[in-house]
């Protein structure tokens, strides 16, 4: 059995200020296109499909679509678990009739933890669970880390697994701890993943890279697109499952090309206000400027070559500066409104505000702070 494992779509995410719709868009065509060379049998989505609870009209859309394309027209059956950022009921939505063409989301905690057969392997699904849904369950017991809920959740589940057959636990939430993990996060969310050493495959979701949380077989597949500038250096990709027969399971991981890469670049503000030093300037950039000294409106003259830049930061100002800097503007708290706007026209245009202008900003302002206007 072939199976593809991912997680944290986060369809209808925003990077900055811009939509990742049309990024999003891009991804979900050319992975649909590997789907049908890859051919799987199933395929799983471990968790945070939307970034929202309420996700916007144009994600729903888009997931509908996606999942269309993945369950009825390629016949691929998909496991889906509601993660943190996915609301339990609103993904629930449909969910029993969707069972009947393939589409198995699991969105809701339940008592009994939701157990699919399918082609002889058994699919596990714990959707993301915080200590007070496993608490509505056990009224009786003290719950107070994530750890203790999941194992109170998985003990009885655990303890009638049928470990001659191949078992797949699909999760989402901070798993790690044991030896080989990639995961040493602390606190009160991490769940010791060792818990499920007897399944055949771990398919997480949570974490934005690909990595491990105890073992190879206990898989974080990584968002598809890099999410935050944290991400900048992260290659992303999605896991195939080879199971050949128990005991021989082989992984690998397929990479799709992004419409707009996520990256750091460094330079002195000349350097990086000149466009022909780059390629690529649609990709979302943050920039580190290396001059020593602040220069005016440096983000917008930037977006006029990196139309999609999503911040900067100077790595060598000195101290200096940046006193002199906070010294000069340090009267502006002592300022009104009007005379700050009217500071801030004079730093952007050069040209003090003419009176039919600072009129309408008086206005402006007290129609803000609603006070009446009598400037009429
Ligand atoms: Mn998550």
């Amino acid at each position: 059995m072939k199976i593809v494992h991912t997680a944290d779509w986060h369809i209808g995410k925003n990077l900055n200020d811009y939509s990742l719709l049309e990024d999003q868009k891009h991804y979900f065509e050319r992975f649909i296109k590997k789907l049908e060379e890859i051919k799987p049998d199933a395929l799983i989505i471990a968790g945070d499909l939307y970034d929202r609870s309420i996700p916007s009209s144009e994600a729903i859309n888009l997931l509908g679509g996606i999942l269309f394309e993945i369950v009825q027209k390629n016949k691929i059956e998909t496991f889906i678990v509601a993660g943190n950022h996915d609301s339990k009921e609103r993904l629930s939505f449909g969910s029993e009739l969707f069972k009947k063409s393939g589409l198995h989301i699991i969105g809701n905690i339940t008592h009994d933890i939701q157990k699919i057969t399918f082609q002889g392997v058994n699919f596990y699904l714990i959707p993301y669970i915080e200590p007070h849904n496993i608490k509505q369950l056990y009224p009786q017991e003290t719950i107070k880390t994530h750890d203790q809920a999941m194992k109170l959740y998985t003990q009885d589940m655990l303890k009638n697994l049928d470990t001659t057959q191949i078992n797949i636990l699909v999760g989402h939430g901070l798993y790690g701890g044991g030896i080989n993990s990639d995961v040493s996060v602390g606190g009160s969310e991490m769940i010791d993943a060792s818990i499920f050493n007897k399944f055949d495959y771990v398919a997480l979701g949570h974490l934005h890279s690909h990595r491990t949380a105890g073992s190879e077989k206990m898989i974080f597949a990584g968002s598809p697109l890099k999410y935050s500038i944290d991400e900048a250096s992260q290659n992303k990709s999605f896991t195939v499952i080879d199971i050949v027969d128990k005991g021989s399971i082989h992984t690998s991981q397929v990479s799709i090309e992004p419409l707009r890469d996520v990256r750091i670049i460094e330079g002195s503000f000349d350097y990086l206000n000149d466009r022909d030093n780059f390629e690529n300037r649609n990709d979302y950039v943050f920039m580190n400027i290396t001059d020593d000294t602040i220069v005016l409106n440096a983000i917008s003259r930037l977006k006029a070559v990196f139309p999609n830049i999503i911040g900067l930061k100077y790595i060598n100002l000195n101290s200096a500066v940046i006193d002199g800097f906070i010294k000069e503007k340090s009267h502006v708290a002592k300022l009104s409104e009007l005379d700050l706007f009217k500071s801030f026209y004079l730093d952007v245009t050069n040209q003090e505000l003419d009176e039919k202008s600072k009129k309408y900003i008086q206005s402006t302002i007290k129609a803000v702070k609603g006070e009446n206007d009598d400037t009429d």
